[in-house]
Order: C-alpha cells, then sequence, then structure tokens
C-alpha cells in the first residue's frame, strides 16, 4: 500500500498525528476547543445540547485516531474481511456507548462536572439512530459491536436513510406517527463526497459476439443514481480496533438540479430528478416482519446492493488478485433476504464487466455469500414480481432466469422421479404476475443458511426449506443462535449491576467473556451481595417508575411486580393475550372483597412498542392497552393493586431504562413464530425473569437457566397445526375465563366496544390464528404462579442471581465467533496503535 505523502515529509505527520486524550484535563480541553471553535459557541450560550456536541466531537477525535490505524492495520494485513449487509441498523444512541468502550467514562463525568454539566442530562441530548425496525436490525448493531470488541476486520453495510423509523406519539389512546428527522446534527457520521458510485436502473440488455465468438452482454440506457458514502465509526470494548459502518445515501447523478430547464423556466421539472434521486434513501420501510412489494424498496435494496458490492470489488482488486481469490479475501453476509440482489449483481459483475465464465463467476459467488433468515412467518417472505424486475433491473432478471435453469436441471437430473419438486423449489414462482422467491435465490447463491435459534433453525429444515435440505444436504443449513452486546445491554443500561459483578469478579474482563458469569452463582448465597443486587433491581425500579411519572402522569408504586412487555406490536407476538390476561385481573379485583385485595400482590403491567403504519390490528392492540389503562388507574376499587401503563415511542435509548427495571418480562409469541427473540436475553442478563412460551430462544434460555428459574406455558410448535385445523374444522369452545373477558370488552367497560370488535372476532369467528384462547388458561395460571414466587422475596432473588449467573452464553460475542468459525472462516486480526 503507498502512502501519498513522500517520505521525507512524513516525519512531520509522525510528530503531529494527534494523540487520544487519557486525562480529564485534555478531555475538558478538547471539548472546550469544538464548543468554542467547532460550534462558535461560549460559556455565555453553552446549553446541554452544546455540552453533548462538543463532548461527542472530543470522543470523535478519539474514534477517528484508532478508526484510521484500524482501516490502516487491516490493509496492511490484507487478511480476509467480513462484510454484513443490513438494510437494517438499530444502533440507538453513540455517546454513551463510545465513552464506555474507550474507557473514558469515567473522565468525561469529571470533566463534564467541572464544565458545569450533569452527564446524564449531555448524554440524554443524543437523538437515537434508528435506522431499524426491531430485532433484525438490533441483532446487526449488537453485531457490529461484538465484531470490533472481538477485532474482526469487518465492515457493515447499509442505507443513510433521512428519516429513520417513525416517532409513536400515542394521542387519546391511539398511535399517531410522526417523522424521525434525525440528522440536524449528527457527530458522528463522516460524509465521504469522495467516495461515490453511480448506480443504474432501467435501461436494455445488449448481447452480441466479439471477435473471438465470445458470447458478451451489456446493461445499457436507463438513468444513473450516484451513491455517496457516509461513515461511522464501531469502537470495540477494550481494544483499539474501531471498525467502519459504511452507509450510502443518493444523490442526483449530476449532482444538481437541470440548469437547462431552469434557464427555460422549467422551475419544477429543473429539480424533479434532484429530488426523484434523493428519494432512494429518503426514509425506513416501517414494517417489521412482513414485506409489501413497493417499487421504491426494490430500488433501495438495489441502490445498496450495488454500491456495496462496487466497493467491496473496488477494495479487492488494489490487491491485484486473481479472481479466484475472492472468497478467501470476502466474506458477505445477507442479513435476511434484502440483500438478495448482491448475488445477481456479483454475477453481473463477474461475467459481463470482468469477462468471466459463468461456472467460475457462480463458484465464487457462492462460496462468498452466507444468508441468515429471521422469520418463517409467510407474510415475511419477500418475493418481487417479474415485471416489475424486469423494468427495473432487466440483466439481473436474466441472471437469476440461468441461475434458476441451471439449478432446476440439476435437481432434474439428482430427482428424475420427482418432477412435481420442480415447481416448487423454482425460484420464479408460477403465479400471475410471476414473482422471484428471494429466499431461494438467497439460499441457492450462499454456501451456509442459518437461522437464529435451535428451534427456528430446525423449523426451516421442516418447513421453508424442506425440498433444499433434501436437494443439498443438511450440511448447508446451520445454526447461530442469537446474542447480545453486554457492553450496551448490561455495563451501559445498567451500570451499577455491572460493577457489582466487577467487584465479585475480580474486574470487568467479564464483559468481553460472559461466560464468566457462571461464578456468581458461588455468591448467591452471600447476603451482602444479594442485599446490593435487590437493592440495584429496586433504583432501577425507581428511576422508571419516575420516567412513567414524566411521560404517563401516572404514580406506579416501585414495590410492586413490575411486568413488562416491549417490543413491536404484531399479532404473533401476542399484546393481546397479555391485555386479555390484564382485563381478567382486573376483573378478578373487582369481584373480590377488601380483605381478599388486601392479599393480592400489586402490579404493574407495562406495554411499549410501535405498530406498522398499515398494520391496524396491531394498532388496535395499542388502543385497546391505553383504553384499559385509562379505566384501570382511575378505579379507586383497584388503587395500587393494578396499574396499566403504555410507553410511548419505545426504542433503544429507552430500553436502557425499561429493561433494568422489569421483575418479569413477556415472551409469549404463539409456539414456532418468533424466530429467536433478543430482548429476553436483556431482561434475563439484567436479573429480571421471564414468562413465555415454548418459543425461538426461550427454549435455550430455559436450558441455560434451568426450569425452576422460568415460567414457561402454552402449547408446543409441534401442536399449532393441529390445534388450529380444529379452530377451523372441529368442535372447538372458547376459554370460558377468556369468554369472560370478552364480555366485559363488549359491555363498554373500556370504552366503545365496536373498536375491538375485529380483534375480538378474530378469536371467536375466525379461528383465532395465533391460538390466544388455546393458551389463555395456561398464561393465566403461570401468572398465577409468578405472583405466589414474588411474595417469596428471598426465593425470587436467589432465582435471579442464578439466571444472570447462567447467562454467558446469550452474548452477541458467541455468534460471531461462531458466524467466524462456520460460515465465514475469517480470523480476528490484533489492532495496532497509530500506524502510520
Ligand atoms: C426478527 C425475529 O422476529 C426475531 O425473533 C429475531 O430475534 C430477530 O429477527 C433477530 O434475528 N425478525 C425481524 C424481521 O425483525 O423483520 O423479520
Amino acid at each position: 500500500v503507498e502512502a501519498s505523502i513522500p517520505e521525507p515529509q512524513r516525519e512531520a505527520w509522525k510528530k503531529y498525528a494527534p494523540k487520544p486524550f487519557t486525562s480529564t484535563e485534555e478531555f475538558e480541553k478538547a471539548a472546550v476547543s469544538h464548543i468554542e471553535t467547532t460550534l462558535a459557541r461560549s460559556l455565555y450560550n453553552c446549553d446541554e445540547f452544546a455540552a453533548y456536541a462538543g463532548t461527542s466531537l472530543a470522543f470523535r477525535d478519539r474514534l477517528v485516531i484508532d478508526w484510521n490505524a484500524t482501516q490502516q492495520n487491516q490493509t496492511f494485513a490484507d487478511q480476509k474481511r467480513v462484510y454484513y449487509l443490513s438494510l437494517e441498523f438499530l444502533m440507538g444512541r453513540a455517546l454513551d456507548n463510545a465513552m464506555l468502550n474507550v474507557q473514558q467514562k469515567e473522565v468525561a463525568t469529571k470533566g463534564l462536572a467541572d464544565l458545569g454539566f450533569r452527564i446524564e442530562d449531555v448524554i440524554s441530548q443524543e437523538h437515537d439512530a434508528a435506522l431499524g425496525n426491531g430485532g433484525l436490525g438490533r441483532l446487526a448493531a449488537c453485531f457490529l459491536d461484538s465484531l470490533a470488541s472481538l477485532n474482526y476486520p469487518a465492515w457493515g453495510y447499509g442505507l443513510r436513510y433521512r428519516y429513520g423509523i417513525f416517532k409513536q406519539e400515542i394521542i387519546d389512546g391511539y398511535q399517531m406517527e410522526v417523522p424521525d428527522y434525525w440528522l440536524d446534527f449528527n457527530p458522528w457520521e463522516f460524509p465521504r463526497h469522495d467516495v461515490t458510485v453511480d448506480i443504474q436502473f432501467y435501461g436494455h440488455v445488449n448481447k452480441w459476439q466479439d471477435e473471438d465468438g465470445k458470447q458478451q452482454t451489456s446493461w445499457e440506457g436507463g438513468e444513473i443514481v450516484e451513491a455517496v458514502a457516509y461513515d461511522v465509526p464501531v469502537p470495540g470494548y477494550a481494544t483499539g480496533t474501531t471498525n467502519n459502518l459504511r452507509l450510502w445515501g443518493s444523490k442526483a447523478a449530476s449532482g444538481e438540479f437541470d440548469f437547462q430547464k431552469f434557464n427555460r423556466g422549467e422551475y419544477e421539472s429543473s429539480v424533479a430528478d434532484q429530488q426523484r434521486a434523493e428519494t432512494i434513501s429518503a426514509v425506513l420501510y416501517p414494517n417489521d416482519n412482513l414485506e409489501r412489494g413497493k417499487e421504491l424498496r426494490l430500488k433501495q435494496q438495489y441502490f445498496w446492493c450495488a454500491a456495496s458490492l462496487y466497493d467491496i470489488v473496488r477494495r479487492f482488486k488494489k490487491t491485484k488478485r486473481a479472481w479466484k481469490d475472492f472468497p478467501n479475501q470476502v466474506a458477505i453476509q445477507l442479513n435476511d433476504t434484502h440483500p438478495t440482489l448482491a448475488i445477481p449483481e456479483l454475477m453481473r459483475i463477474l461475467i459481463d464487466l470482468e469477462g468471466l465464465e459463468w461456472d467460475e463467476a457462480w463458484q465464487i459467488t457462492q462460496s462468498t455469500f452466507g444468508y441468515t433468515n429471521h422469520t418463517v412467518l409467510p407474510e415475511a417472505l419477500e418475493k418481487w414480481s417479474v415485471p416489475l424486475m424486469q423494468h427495473l433491473l432487466p440483466r439481473h432478471l436474466q441472471i437469476i432466469f440461468d441461475i434458476n435453469l441451471i439449478f432446476l436441471q440439476f435437481v432434474e437430473r439428482s430427482f428424475p422421479k420427482e418432477r412435481e419438486m420442480l415447481g416448487r423449489v423454482s425460484i420464479i414462482e408460477e403465479s400471475n404476475p410471476k414473482m422471484v422467491r428471494m429466499a431461494y435465490l438467497a439460499l441457492i447463491g450462499s454456501h451456509k443458511v442459518n437461522g437464529v435459534a435451535e428451534l427456528h433453525s430446525d423449523l426451516i429444515k421442516t418447513t421453508i426449506f424442506k425440498d433444499f435440505v433434501k436437494i443439498y444436504g443438511p450440511d448447508k443449513f446451520t445454526n447461530v443462535t442469537n446474542g447480545i452486546t453486554p457492553r450496551r445491554w448490561l455495563h451501559q443500561a445498567n451500570p451499577r449491576l455491572s460493577e457489582l459483578i466487577a467487584s465479585k469478579l475480580g474486574g470487568f474482563d467479564f464483559l468481553k467473556d460472559l461466560t464468566m458469569l457462571h461464578k456468581l452463582e458461588s455468591f448467591v448465597d452471600d447476603k451482602e451481595f444479594r442485599k446490593e443486587f435487590a437493592e440495584i433491581k429496586y433504583a432501577n425500579k425507581v428511576r422508571l417508575a419516575k420516567y412513567i411519572k414524566d411521560t404517563n402522569g401516572v404514580t406506579v408504586d416501585p414495590k410492586a411486580l413490575f411486568d413488562i412487555q416491549v417490543k413491536r406490536i404484531h399479532e404473533y407476538k401476542r399484546q393481546q393475550l397479555n391485555i386479555f390476561g390484564v382485563i381478567k385481573r382486573y376483573l378478578d379485583i373487582k369481584a373480590m372483597s377488601a380483605d381478599e385485595r388486601k392479599k393480592l400482590a400489586p402490579r404493574v403491567n407495562i406495554f411499549g412498542g410501535k405498530a406498522a403504519p398499515g398494520y391496524w390490528m396491531a394498532k388496535t392492540v395499542i388502543h385497546l392497552i391505553c383504553e384499559v389503562g385509562r379505566i384501570v388507574n382511575a378505579d379507586p376499587d383497584v388503587g395500587d393493586l393494578l396499574k396499566v401503563i403504555f410507553l410511548e415511542d419505545y426504542n433503544v435509548s429507552k430500553a436502557e431504562i425499561i429493561v433494568p427495571a422489569s421483575d418479569i418480562s413477556e415472551h409469549i409469541s404463539t409456539a414456532g413464530t418468533e424466530a429467536s427473540g433478543t430482548s429476553n436475553m436483556k431482561f434475563v442478563l439484567n436479573g429480571g425473569l421471564i414468562i413465555g412460551t415454548c418459543d425461538g430462544a426461550n427454549i435455550e434460555i430455559t436450558r441455560e437457566v434451568g426450569e425452576n428459574n422460568i415460567f414457561l406455558f402454552g402449547n408446543l410448535a409441534e401442536d399449532v397445526d393441529e390445534l388450529r385445523h380444529a379452530h377451523l374444522y372441529g368442535t372447538y369452545e372458547l376459554e370460558p375465563s377468556l369468554s369472560h373477558v370478552f364480555d366485559a370488552i363488549r359491555s363498554g367497560m373500556f370504552g366503545d366496544a365496536g373498536a375491538f370488535s375485529a380483534l375480538v372476532n378474530g378469536i371467536v369467528d375466525h379461528g383465532d390464528y395465533y391460538l390466544v384462547s388455546d393458551d389463555f388458561a395456561s398464561y393465566c395460571k403461570t401468572h398465577e404462579m409468578i405472583d405466589e414466587a414474588y411474595r417469596n422475596q428471598e426465593e425470587w432473588i436467589t432465582k435471579c442471581i442464578t439466571s444472570v449467573a447462567r447467562m454467558g452464553f446469550f452474548s452477541s460475542d458467541r455468534c460471531i465467533d461462531e458466524y467466524a468459525e462456520s460460515i465465514w472462516n475469517v480470523e480476528p486480526l490484533a489492532p495496532k496503535q497509530n500506524g502510520i
């Protein structure tokens, strides 16, 4: 690698190379300097936001030093890199995480105090980077943290949405969506105006024979949009490695508006191209576990895949290696099917632009890609109409047809007697219009396919990909159970617990090797430890109670049992089951005598989560929760025995307050529907127990923490089909206690009954697809057991501590090591400091 500065002049560079601050004074100097010069503020007009900006810029300087060194180190080392392609990165706030990962939070705390600020107030000024919907996007963010912390040479590639997931407001008990404009001031990104890629759309395909008689293909015409790179540094914990997240923004290729048109007086159309181009990266599609084939979404996908691949190929070509080495230098992970177009795009580059033969190109492509599936819900499986793809990406469609043809010929040869299988496994669905099945393309074009929890990885092999297991054999399929980063989800969200653990384990090494937590089990009977553990939980509940008071105006007692369900609102996640359970509890309380009530354990039921704007049933569930809260919270018969809270605008930074404050959290999806879940892991790691179905990672959590430390209920995945069938065709009676709940809703107890009729009828009359009625009795019974267990505080704390001690498996570091070993075949690279 050549340096741009000649040898004699490098001395000056080395001499003046910036050094990261390490003392309070140096931090203060950096922050004040940024506030006064970069921001042009002073001690006369420095508010908390300016303090946040100055602090962030000071930390950003630090990160950049490590980031540059890391990139140089990786380039020199010239070893295989991982590229994680994800349409979503739900990063949350960056400052607190950066301070902790570079281990300088204390310095900043003291420094900010010297300058007249409280660090919490400064941190809370930051707007979340909410470039994701839920689990899939947050997983990608946890993976970036682990990749850097474990020193893997890795890049994330995504889209720089101008609007992240909408902000949710609750108005009169209804969800309203407000745009999330988060880029007003974002010190964490570096626009790279010199790193651009021209991306082509539409046009047509030319085929001809060259002088040697070789078939040539090119994609001509159409329109060009420019991709501009925005880089976000991702610091590892306690390491010099700072990796890069590259997000692409879209821009008109000409850069400016059309001056010719402007001069002719066509003012509006002179800016139209520019606006159309910028629309591509304007907004994140707000669906979780749902795909809807909109042209703009397909444009986003291709735009991002093409720009990323161009970048990856450009980097590879600098090494001057032969193409066959590409998979030895590059591993690309497809986070769900959203980046599947990268497969035909790489084929196009190799064949049309680089002149490789099909077979070699295909070999390279398959060895490069891995595909992670995140859901078996049929409505979430991505399909694109053939006519739309023909129009937008004519060359890619041809390549997809060719991939399919060769694949089907192979299947036909291998299974000559099973011709009906061809239609089932074809990438093209013979519907009207024909559709491209992206999951099949992703699977066929990758060397490994993984699910995200054991049950889920088994399910994909027996349901959606059953035929493919027969075709390729089982080895193509693997499991990598999800995990979470303990840096954000323990150390940052629950600093006191992290410190308590460190005090017992002799330091913070457990944040890099979470299996060390098992040593906590020997403290489970330690009186002092138990007391502190309980105090920390209580303090976290007090903090959440204050937050609830501030946002919802409701006073809740921190001594009550806090029962929390926060996640996207979805029928399969069954918030409706939860709120029906709450209504039952309310009716029970109403029917009790004063004496009976005295024996009850007070509860606070807390909900949070966004509904997709077009998901009417999910919005109805939010409305019901809000209405139940309105009635219950004002009922003097109930008092502190039951409070129902819907927290507005659930996001990553709010999760950091909510998660450490649970006694119980709910992970109650219909068995077989939640691929993994990751909030279940966050809650248990923070000393809360969970109620859950035998679904996703709940099963593995049970295996780790032990059956006595988790509240499982409900039907099993293997019985779901039969139960659904019975609802539709058999004799089936609604669970009586649920009927009771429905009667109350229908009576208008919670406002206009008509508003909830679809929700109720879906269960009573329309087959109860999510089996709410089947699981209701065991759900309520299990909650009674929870009440009982909570009464015995000593035993409860034992359960909580034991569970925390056994959560080591669920670190995303473990996931990344598994991906690295079994899918990517990449090695970590030790950081070098300040290599110029
Ligand atoms: C989610 C799954 O629903 C969740 O179970 C899993 O933990 C998460 O991915 C990460 O693997 N899927 C989505 C989606 O968010 O949009 O498909």
